[in-house]
């Protein structure tokens, strides 16, 4: 039979949203195993491993797009593995099976198993390279922020447009040498500035509920594959996102080449990263703002996930209590 794309079968897409939850469960369980042990390589290659098992179940004819590396480097869930039955339709997937390696390590704050999936061509393929972003929530004009624009003028702009003082917003920023600027810029403007080690997937997704999250613009230099899996969460929730790849080497543009990538500079919308309508799904490995960490109870693992459709705008919170242990060994 034929493979035919999700969104000429919008029920079975709606039916892999919740089939998307267990492979973001089984992933978030394997890795919050090892939570606190000091062992990053271990605890992302148990998640990557779970999700990998889990994926091969999925009714689907998926193709890894943004995963674990490049094919010649032969990780599992490399880029370009074709994942699922192959007797449903043919879909790109993007997985970060444990986003923030570092603070499952240490057993910090907000690390997710996350995975997003679209169309077959519609997702970006970005090479594991770094990228400028910026994001707000919905509800604002569209340009009310821009990535070319100073940090200062986008705090500025910004707060305008919310009807508040420069002093009520909050930036969200990776803690790197790198952003030295921005978050001096974003605190000249009056703003607040909300540090992160890691985990700048969730960091974007905070700026859609600034009422909850208490994060109205994230800025600053991240992981490519992560900003493209961001980008499908916010177009499942609404907000704006810009993006650009930081290719300046001659390698990284060879790779950004080799991926499809024509023009090196070129400024990405959520729509140039997310080409149609996506699932997004993550599950909570460690205790985190904006999920709860797997627990492991008598009998019982309890999981957090929050999973979204942008066909309908759907967001779902699940709790799942898992009993069946045997599937998490
Ligand atoms: C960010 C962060 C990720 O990589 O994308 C970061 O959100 C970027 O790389 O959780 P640097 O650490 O080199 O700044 C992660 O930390 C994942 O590795």
């Amino acid at each position: 039979m034929a493979s035919k794309s999700a969104r000429s079968h919008p029920l079975i897409e709606r039916a892999l949203a919740l089939e998307i939850v267990r492979v973001t469960e089984r992933a978030a369980v394997a890795a919050a195993r090892l939570r606190g042990r000091g062992a990053e390589k271990m605890s992302d290659q148990a998640a990557v491993d779970a999700m990998r098992r889990e994926l091969a179940e999925l009714p689907i004819d998926g193709t890894v797009v943004i995963g674990e590396g490049e094919m010649d480097e032969a990780p599992m869930l490399f880029i370009g593995e074709k994942v699922g039955t192959k007797s449903g339709p043919k879909v790109d997937i993007a997985v970060d099976p444990l986003e923030g390696t570092t603070l499952c390590a240490k057993n910090m704050p907000g690390a997710i198993a996350t995975l997003a999936m679209a169309d077959h061509g519609t997702l970006l393929h970005a090479p594991d390279i770094y990228m400028d972003k910026i994001a707000i929530g919905p509800g604002y004009p569209i340009g009310v922020v821009d990535l070319d624009a100073p940090a200062d003028e986008n705090i500025l702009n910004l707060a305008k447009a919310k009807g508040v003082k420069p002093q009520e917003i909050t930036a969200m920023i990776l803690d790197r040498p790198r952003h030295a600027d921005i978050i001096n810029a974003v605190r000249k403007a009056g703003a607040a500035v909300s540090l992160i080690t890691d985990g700048d997937v969730a960091g974007v997704i905070h700026t859609a509920e600034p009422g909850k999250t208490g994060i109205d613009i994230f800025l600053g230099i991240g992981g490519a594959p992560e900003g493209v899996l961001a980008a499908a969460a916010l177009r499942c929730i609404g907000g704006q996102m810009q993006t650009r790849l930081i290719i300046d080497t001659e390698e990284k543009r060879a790779r950004a080449k080799k991926m499809g990538i024509k023009d090196p500079k070129k400024k990405y919308q959520i729509e140039d990263m997310v080409k149609g309508d996506c699932l997004f799904a993550a599950t909570g490995v460690t205790d985190g703002p904006m999920l709860r960490g797997v627990r492991f109870g008598h009998g019982v693992i309890e999981t957090e996930t929050v999973v979204m459709r942008s066909t309908s705008g759907t967001i779902r919170w699940i709790r799942g209590e898992h009993r069946e242990l045997k599937k998490f060994e």
